[in-house]
């Protein structure tokens, strides 16, 4: 018999078994949550909320860049605090690229995933990443300016749109998506404030679901779409880039992904709410009636941007510096500001997203460290 409801049928994915041997086969990925040597310790921080974000108050990045025991735990201190921050860095943008490559590979992630190199945000738009006219396809130049001028007024500061629509992890569209994000404003805003960045814990997100509701949310997948990408490059003359983003399977034009909705993060072995907010906006939660799907990616936005005790949010000073785990954060931008703000970006890609059912909760695992 036909189904009374319209059910959106799951694409084609490999099973979870498959995506496992696959990394495994391609990566040697590591499944044991990666140990914190303590090599950071003598560096002064602070955990800037409970949940969420640390800041780092004096070290130079440009001074732990190759030493891979203090990168390898900076990468793990990012995967288990989401976003870490530090103030006023010297690191020039070959060096943040050297950075962005090497936590991932530090942690483990496959020998074919490099840098993500952006459609849109690239060299093709012209935008130098220094004052000395360098291009960099394996840079996105973040840029007011531009925003406003691609996407329009949303951009402003008298947008009448709801903030919270910004919420969202990069590039997850993408078949290999993101570990890490490097974020360096390199003009804070003219107007001397506004333009602050907000992020938001996926790890905290799942582990304030009901138990019976964390159990259906585990087995479910969902379709992450960016379609407004064919759309811009139509309306503005871009050529879209289409081989190779820095990975062999990033390709092609659709800018559309299937992925668990709640995915392990390697390093720590931590389950994150992955597939919400803005990348599934476009897209869907398989296997369940459309009607289920609205409502739960409704549900699932509202705990990302309802709840600001699982959100951080930060000033930039020019040369400030943030680096996120784009597998288990969300993250938002402030429109608040006219003035020109701009910041390179590095985005580094990981694994093929999986979720391994016996991995922990958050607040389960660290119930089970002390
Ligand atoms: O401009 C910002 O504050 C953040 C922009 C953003 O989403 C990103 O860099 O990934
Ligand atoms: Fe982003």
């Amino acid at each position: 018999m036909a189904p009374s409801v319209e059910v959106i049928s799951p694409t084609p994915v490999p099973s979870i078994e498959a995506k496992l041997d696959q990394k495994s086969a391609s990566s040697g990925f590591i499944r044991e949550p990666l140990k914190y040597s303590g090599s950071l310790d003598e560096y002064k921080s602070f955990d800037v909320t409970p949940v969420i974000g640390r800041e780092f108050s004096d070290l130079q990045l440009t001074d732990i860049l190759n030493d891979e025991a203090k990168i390898r735990d900076l990468a793990i201190t990012v995967s288990r605090r989401g976003v870490v921050f530090f103030r006023n860095q010297s690191l020039n943008s070959d060096e943040q690229k050297i950075l962005g490559q090497k936590l991932g590979e530090l942690t483990g992630k496959p020998a074919t995933s490099k840098l993500h190199r952006h459609a849109v945000n690239n060299s093709g738009r012209n935008i130098t990443v220094n004052e000395h006219g360098k291009l960099d396809d394996e840079i996105s130049v973040i840029s007011s300016e531009v925003n406003r001028k691609l996407y329009g007024n949303r951009f402003f500061s008298d947008a009448q749109n709801l903030a919270s629509e910004g919420w969202h992890a990069d590039i997850t569209f993408e078949r290999v998506p993101s570990d890490y994000a490097i974020l360096k404003i390199t003009h804070s805003p003219e107007d001397q404030t506004g333009g602050d960045t907000l992020w938001a814990s996926g790890y905290e997100v799942y582990d304030r679901l009901s138990p019976p509701i964390q159990k259906l949310a585990d087995t479910l997948t969902a379709v992450h779409h960016q379609p407004s990408f064919n759309k811009i490059a139509q309306e503005h003359g871009i050529e879209l880039i289409d081989g190779d983003r820095g990975a062999p399977e990033n390709t092609g034009f659709d800018f559309k992904a299937s992925h668990p909705l709640v995915r392990t993060n390697p390093v720590t072995g931590w389950k994150s709410l992955f597939g919400a907010a803005g990348q599934v906006d476009n897209g869907w939660i398989e296997g369940v009636s459309k009607y289920e799907s609205e409502i739960l990616k409704k549900y699932f936005r509202q705990l990302i941007a309802e709840n600001h005790d699982l959100q951080v949010r930060f000033k930039w000073e020019t040369n400030d510096l943030a680096i996120w785990d784009n597998r288990s954060v969300f993250h938002s931008a402030t429109n608040d500001y006219d003035g020109k703000r701009q910041g390179n970006r590095v985005v580094s890609l990981g694994e093929i997203p999986y979720h391994d059912p016996v991995s922990k909760s958050r607040r389960e695992a660290l119930a089970a460290e002390v």
